[in-house]
C-alpha cells in the first residue's frame, strides 16, 4: 500500500481558521435571517392550532372565572368554606420572618434565569419543532414555530432554523446554538449551585416549612385562596412568616418539581447519558426529554408572570421589603434595593447579546470551563453500549451540514469512488491508504444507534462499516497520539474543509466506527458518501461525513483554527460535547 503523507499535509492547508468576532452578516456561512411563524400545536393528524388564540381565550376565561368566583363568594357555603380555610395553614409558619440569604438567592436566581431562558429559547429556535418520539419525523411534530418541512429531499436542519430578536434570544442570530449553549449550560451550573445552597439552607434553618406541604389540608386551603384571588378580594397577607397555601403549592412545584425536572430532562438530551443509561433513555427519549424540558420552561414563564403580577397587586412596598431587604415594614428601603437589583438585571440583559457577539471566544472558554468537567464525567460513565433494534429505525433521518460541491467530489462520486482513498497518517507506526473495496474487506461492524444533532433533532439508523478498533489495530497509533482528526472532502459553510478531532480513547469504544452503509444501503450523498464517522457518545456535528483522511496527532492546537474542529473554530462549539 503506497502512502502519501503530503496529501494529509495538504488537507491541513485546506482548513480555515474562523473569526474571533461574530459578524452577523457573514455568520454561519452567511445564512440569512429567517423569521419563524407564530407557535402552533398540532391537533389530530394535520391541523395546527395557533397559540396566539390563547391570548383572547385566556382573557375570556379569566373574566368568566372572576365573575364565577364573585358569585360563589356570596353563597353561604363558600363563605363558610373560606372562614374554615382562610388561606394560610399554621403548620407552614416560621418564626422570625425571611432571612437575608433568601433575598440574596432570590436575586441571583432571577438574574440567572434571564440568561437560561433566553439561551434556552435560542436553542429551541435552532430546531423549532418538538416531538414525542425519537424519530423527529416531519409532520409528526406536536409543536412548531416554523412552517412545515418543504419537500426538498436534501432540506437540512440548519435551513430549518429560525432567527430571534437579539434581545429575546441569546444571541438572537439564526443558528447561534453554539454560543447559546454556553450561556444556557454555563449559567445552569451556577444556577444549580445556587439551588443546592438554597436546598441546604432551607432544611438547615426550618424555612422549608414555608414551601413544603405538610398535610392534605393544603389543597382546600389553596382552593380557598384561588377563590379569594379570583373574586378580587385578596386573602390577608402574612408573607413575612407564612405563605398562603396556593403560593406554597406554586413555590413547592417550582422548587421541588420544575427545577429538578429541568435538570433531569436536560440531561435526558445527552447522547453520552442516553447511550449508556438505557433504563432512563428508554422511558425518557431525547425528544420526550426535550418536550418536557420545554413544558417546564412554560411553567417557569407562567410562574414568573403571575408571581410578579401578585407582588405588585398585593402590597408592593411590603413585599419588596420582604424579598429585597429582609424586613417587615412598609418603608421604601426594599423598593430602593429592588430598583438597584432591577437596574443590574436590565443592564445584564441588554449587554448579553452585544458582548457575546464581540467576545465569542470568551463565552466559549468560560462556558467550557463551567460545563466541560461534567461533560467529561459523562464520557467516562459505565461503558455498556446502548443499541436499538431494526424495529426502532427512524422512517426519516434529517440531513445536516454543508454538502460537498467541488468538481473533485463530483468526479469521485460519478466513478463510484473508484479512485477515492481513505488516507490514515500522523502519529502511527503503519500509515495506510484504503480504497472502499479494501475497507469493505475488513471485518464488518454493524450497529443500530441514535444520532443526536446539537440542534435538537434525533434519529435512529443502522450503520455498517468498520470498527475504529480494527483501524487502530491496523495503523498502530504511537503512544504520543492523543487526538484523532477526521478530515472531510467537503467544505464547511464558511469555506475551508470540514474536520473534527476526537479523543483517542473514545476510538476504542464499542460504538466508534467508520460507516460506509446506512440502513443496509451504501451511504447516500446527503448522509456522507462514501464514508463517515460514528462516535455515539458525542453530538452529531462531530460525526464527520464525506471522509477523506484521518490523522493521529498529539494536540490539535495547530490544526485549523486550533479549537478542535470546524464548528469549534467557526461557530464556537466545544471540542467535546457529550451533552
Ligand atoms: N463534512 C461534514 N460533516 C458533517 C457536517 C458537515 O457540515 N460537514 N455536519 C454535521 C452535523 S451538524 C450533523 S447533525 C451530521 C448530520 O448527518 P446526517 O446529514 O447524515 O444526518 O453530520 C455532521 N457531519
Ligand atoms: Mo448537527
Amino acid at each position: 500500500m503506497g502512502t502519501s503523507p503530503e496529501a494529509v499535509a495538504d488537507y491541513r492547508r485546506r482548513l480555515s481558521s474562523g473569526e474571533d468576532v461574530v459578524d452577523p452578516g457573514r455568520w454561519a456561512g452567511s445564512l440569512p435571517a429567517a423569521a419563524g411563524i407564530a407557535p402552533r400545536v398540532r391537533v389530530g393528524r394535520d391541523r395546527w392550532f395557533n397559540l396566539l388564540w390563547l391570548v383572547p381565550i385566556g382573557f375570556a376565561v379569566l373574566l368568566a372565572a372572576v365573575a364565577a368566583a364573585q358569585g360563589l363568594r356570596n353563597t353561604p357555603a363558600v363563605a363558610r368554606f373560606i372562614d374554615r380555610y382562610p388561606g394560610t395553614l399554621p403548620a407552614n409558619t416560621v418564626a422570625g420572618g425571611l432571612p437575608w440569604w433568601v433575598d440574596v438567592q432570590h436575586f441571583l436566581n432571577a438574574l440567572f434565569l434571564i440568561f437560561i431562558v433566553r439561551a434556552g429559547v435560542q436553542i429551541l429556535a435552532d430546531h423549532p419543532r418538538l416531538y414525542w418520539t425519537r424519530h423527529s419525523t416531519p409532520g409528526r411534530d406536536w409543536f412548531r414555530f416554523q412552517k412545515p418541512v418543504p419537500d426538498d429531499p436534501l432540506w437540512t436542519a440548519k435551513q430549518d432554523s429560525v432567527s430571534l430578536p437579539k434581545h429575546v434570544g441569546l444571541p438572537g442570530l439564526r443558528h447561534s446554538i453554539g454560543l447559546a449553549r454556553w450561556w444556557h449550560l454555563g449559567i445552569d451550573m451556577v444556577w444549580l449551585a445556587n439551588g443546592a445552597v438554597f436546598y441546604i439552607l432551607l432544611f438547615a434553618t426550618g424555612q422549608w416549612r414555608r414551601i413544603v406541604p405538610t398535610s392534605w389540608e393544603v389543597f382546600p386551603s389553596a382552593a380557598s385562596v384561588l377563590i379569594q384571588y379570583l373574586s378580587l378580594r385578596w386573602p390577608t397577607e402574612t408573607g413575612w412568616t407564612a405563605y398562603n397555601s396556593l403560593q406554597l403549592l406554586a413555590y413547592f412545584c417550582t422548587v421541588f418539581v420544575a427545577a429538578p425536572g429541568a435538570l433531569i430532562t436536560g440531561l435526558g438530551m445527552s447522547p453520552a447519558l442516553s447511550t449508556r443509561i438505557k433504563p432512563i433513555s428508554r422511558v425518557l427519549s431525547i425528544q420526550t426529554a426535550r418536550s418536557l424540558h420545554f413544558l417546564i420552561l412554560v411553567w417557569f414563564l407562567l410562574f414568573v408572570t403571575v408571581h410578579i403580577a401578585l407582588v405588585f397587586a398585593t402590597g408592593l412596598l411590603r413585599n419588596l421589603n420582604h424579598i429585597y431587604a429582609a424586613r417587615e415594614d412598609t418603608g421604601w428601603i426594599g423598593f430602593g434595593v429592588f430598583c438597584v437589583a432591577t437596574a443590574i438585571m436590565v443592564s445584564a440583559w441588554i449587554a448579553a447579546t452585544p458582548v457575546t457577539l464581540a467576545r465569542p471566544r470568551l463565552v466559549q472558554r468560560i462556558g467550557f470551563a463551567l460545563v466541560g468537567p461534567l461533560q467529561r464525567l459523562f464520557e467516562h460513565l459505565d461503558a455498556t453500549p446502548g443499541e436499538y433494534t431494526e424495529h426502532d429505525i427512524s422512517p426519516y433521518f434529517w440531513h445536516n451540514g454543508a454538502y460537498p460541491t467541488t468538481p473533485e467530489y463530483q468526479r469521485l462520486f460519478d466513478s463510484g469512488f473508484a479512485d477515492w482513498r481513505l488516507r490514515i497518517h500522523g502519529l502511527v507506526d503503519n500509515p495506510v491508504e484504503l480504497s472502499l473495496a479494501q475497507l469493505r474487506d475488513l471485518p464488518r461492524h454493524e450497529q443500530i444507534t441514535q444520532h443526536f444533532c446539537i440542534q435538537g433533532w434525533s434519529g435512529i439508523a443502522k450503520w455498517g462499516g468498520v470498527s475504529m478498533t480494527t483501524i487502530l489495530d491496523l495503523v498502530k497509533p504511537a503512544p504520543e497520539a492523543r487526538w484523532v482528526v477526521f478530515y472531510s472532502l467537503g467544505d464547511g459553510p464558511d469555506g475551508g474543509l470540514y474536520y473534527d478531532a476526537h479523543p483517542i480513547e473514545q476510538m476504542r469504544y464499542h460504538l466508534s466506527m467508520l460507516a460506509y452503509d446506512m440502513n443496509d444501503a451504501p451511504l447516500s450523498y446527503g448522509h456522507g458518501a462514501p464514508l463517515r464517522l460514528r462516535n455515539e457518545i458525542q453530538l452529531g456535528f462531530k460525526q464527520v461525513k464525506w471522509l477523506a483522511a484521518i490523522e493521529f496527532v498529539a494536540d490539535f492546537a495547530d490544526v485549523g483554527g486550533g479549537h478542535g474542529g470546524y464548528n469549534p473554530d467557526h461557530e464556537f462549539f466545544g471540542y467535546r460535547q457529550s451533552i
